[in-house]
């Protein structure tokens, strides 16, 4: 499949904003600037960048808490993220829910979640919505390793699949869930086996390939819409702790190190550059330009006001 220049830049610059975000981000930790926790996803920013640029604005989104990719995927804002990471009134939740609850319907996101496969039953029910109502999009339901030994992964492949729900479930498997060893946790290797038990068509994918990625998203979309769900496996890595508090005790510097090699940013920079599509001056530009957009999103975060006391039992159920 042809990917147009315009679409190889997307993936590129999405792919960077999301570093830069998760960058910045982690700094304000280090600058006391921030408080609680975060889940990054660098070094797995081509998992959520490829498939959801391969969507359109009305297939739906079921994003994780390791979401920052999946959400600047499918075109969430930048600064409204910011502003909820921070925790002000112009965020997302109004500075309510932290990054692990950002949801926007204008663009089919239907929210990150804390809750370990919390998000595929929503991507199911949005699926049957869209089936109800004939239209002709998809909903992607994201997940990680970890969360396709929860039931709620089983239950959902197997009613979207009797059902035959035009639904994606994407598991981005980076190795490990929190710090247990995908070996630790499951007897087998390839996860996309599972969908087999389902009947529906599983595919395992080198998850640091984002063209790749974004091609066979668009290939299965296709097939979603004609046959019903399919099970799309990213084996990539977690380079970062699982989140703020981990000190990296059981896995060896060696490996992360390893990992840190396959860079799926580094990589695509590396490709764009051997086809010729863009000039290193060019791809630094965009790299600079990147940093820049999500210097003026913490600019805006915090320029924006602190949520009023007044607010406090706003939007919340009790
Ligand atoms: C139902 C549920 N069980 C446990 C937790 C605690 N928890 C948060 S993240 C996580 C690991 C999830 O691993 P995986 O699904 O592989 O996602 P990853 O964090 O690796 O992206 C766990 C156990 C939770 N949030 N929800
Ligand atoms: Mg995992």
């Amino acid at each position: 499949m042809t990917v147009t220049k315009e679409k190889m830049k997307e993936l590129f610059y999405k792919m960077l904003q999301t570093r830069h975000f998760e960058e910045k981000a982690a700094r304000l930790f280090t600058e006391g600037k921030v408080h609680g926790t975060a889940h990054f996803c660098i070094g797995e920013e081509a998992t959520g960048i490829g498939v959801c640029s391969a969507l359109e604005k009305e297939d739906y989104v079921a994003q994780t808490h390791r979401g920052h990719n999946q959400a600047i995927g499918k075109g969430m804002d930048i600064n409204r993220m910011m502003a909820e990471f921070l925790g002000k009134a112009t965020g997302y939740c109004k500075g309510k829910g932290g990054c692990m609850h950002i949801a926007d319907s204008s663009v089919g996101s239907l929210g990150a979640n804390g809750i370990v496969g919390g998000g595929i039953p929503i991507a199911v029910g949005a699926a049957l919505k869209q089936k109800m109502r004939k239209e002709k999009n998809i909903t992607v339901g994201f997940f990680g390793d970890g969360a396709t030994n929860e039931g709620s992964f089983h239950e959902s492949l197997n009613l979207a699949s009797v059902w035959k729900l035009p639904v994606l479930f994407v598991c981005t498997n980076n190795t490990y869930g929190m710090s247990t060893h995908i070996s630790r946790s499951m007897n087998i290797t390839d996860i996309s086996i599972r969908a087999k038990s389902y009947g529906i068509k599983g595919l395992a994918l080198d998850g640091n390939d984002v063209l790749l990625i974004y091609n066979e998203t668009l290939n299965a979309k296709e097939h979603i819409l004609k046959n019903g769900p399919m099970f799309m496996v990213l084996n990539t890595y977690r380079i970062m702790g699982h989140s703020k508090s981990d000190a990296n005790v059981y896995r060896t510097r060696d490996e992360i190190e390893a990992w840190k090699e396959k860079c799926p940013i580094r990589r695509f920079r590396t490709y764009l550059l051997g086809q010729g599509t863009f000039t290193e001056k060019e791809l630094d530009e965009m790299d600079r330009q990147a940093a820049l957009d999500i210097e003026k999103a913490y600019q805006f975060a915090e320029e924006s006001p602190e949520p009023s006391l007044a607010s406090a039992l706003e939007d919340v159920y009790a």
